[in-house]
């Protein structure tokens, strides 16, 4: 089994990067060939500045070791260092038909925020299908955000079969019936855990590095205690019950604390007579509770900056084998192969 997916580096790691993603990461690393990257090339289309994008690059790098990524087995790598990636999006952009990314909500939303609505931008589903099927991915583990994103990879998989290989039939992707031929790409699939959905931001909104709603897992602990004190909610006085969907408070604890407290959190907002400030207060303390190790972690890796490149350099060398066994066939395939 292979499983592939990335964070960018377009700003720190929050909650929703954590719980969408990085958690899922440590879980799977030991069920297949993990390649998890840094998508260096999709931050370029927020950040601007060369230098902040290197230290962002190192950073991602600093938390995925932190977290306990294991690099002797995972394979990690920052996402310009293969350059495959790119030259498989444009061919993934000679099938893709515009319909397609036009009905993509991520883009809308983004420049409803006041992102800048470049072709980068627009064409994002395309580099990320290219991420994913270049390695022949078959598990995918994102947030939830993401699922869009993963049906437009499995649909441009099947446009490309489509259009380069003969016999191959949609329905029947790997070619198993009599008369049909396997595609040349693999059709990824994702992966959630159960029940999971998409963690909000302190506003409400999805937690998002473009919308300055996020709470930072290795931020200083001033940072932190302001972000959670900030959290969205209504005016209710402290005796009158509270609305769980109003504030994004219940939403965060959820994933922090355990279901028998959760259960008396529900309780305690029927009832009554507790002030927002407490549930935020119980945030933080968990919060340290969950994060207190992985951010000691980290300030140790940091000194250990010749470790870190010497992992993104041969995770690098070791992802571009596979990448350029899965480029030799769709080179063939579409004519570009050196003769
Ligand atoms: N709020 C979220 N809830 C659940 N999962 C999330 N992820 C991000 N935000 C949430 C998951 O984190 C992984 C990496 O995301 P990304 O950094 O590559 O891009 P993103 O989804 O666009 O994250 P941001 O913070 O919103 O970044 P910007 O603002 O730069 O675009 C993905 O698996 C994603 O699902």
């Amino acid at each position: 089994m292979r499983i592939v997916s990335a964070i960018q580096p377009s700003g720190r790691l929050h909650l929703g990067n954590y719980f969408g993603a990085l958690q899922k990461y440590i879980k799977v690393q030991e069920e297949g060939q993990a390649l998890f990257f840094i998508a260096d090339l999709h931050a370029l289309t927020t950040v601007r500045n060369g230098q902040q994008l290197q230290e962002m690059t190192y950073g991602l790098a600093l938390d995925y070791l932190a977290f306990g990524l294991d690099p002797k087995k995972t394979i990690l790598f920052r996402q310009s260092d293969v350059l495959e990636h790119t030259e498989l999006a444009w061919y993934l952009a000679t099938v893709a038909p515009m319909g397609l990314l036009e009905r993509a909500h991520s883009y809308k939303d983004k420049v409803i925020r006041g992102l800048f609505p470049s072709v980068g931008l627009f064409a994002y589903p395309i580099l990320m299908a290219a991420d994913i099927l270049l390695y022949r991915a078959d598990r995918v583990p994102v947030g939830k955000d993401q699922m869009q994103h993963l049906e437009i990879a499995r649909d441009l998989a099947n446009k490309f079969n489509t259009a380069y290989v003969l016999g191959y039939d949609a329905s029947d992707p790997e070619g198993t019936k009599e008369g049909n031929a396997p595609g040349i790409l693999t059709l990824p699939s994702p992966f959630f855990m159960k029940d999971e959905s998409i963690v909000p931001g302190t506003d409400g909104a999805k937690m998002s590095k473009s919308y300055n709603n996020v709470i930072e897992i290795f931020a200083d602990e001033a940072i932190i205690t302001k972000k959670i004190m900030s959290i969205k909610t209504d005016s209710s006085s402290v005796i009158e019950p509270k609305d769980m969907r109003v504030s994004p408070i219940f939403a965060l604890l959820q994933l922090l604390v355990t279901p028998s407290e959760m259960a008396d959190i529900e309780e305690s907002c029927r009832i009554g007579g507790k002030g927002y400030s407490t549930y935020k207060h119980r945030l933080l303390e968990c919060f340290y509770e969950t994060f207190r190790t992985v951010r000691q972690r980290r300030k140790e890796l940091e000194g250990e900056k010749g470790y870190v490149k010497n992992v993104l350099n041969q995770g690098a060398e070791r992802a571009r084998q596979y990448a350029s066994s899965t480029m030799e066939d769709i080179r063939k395939a579409v004519g570009t192969a050196r003769k």
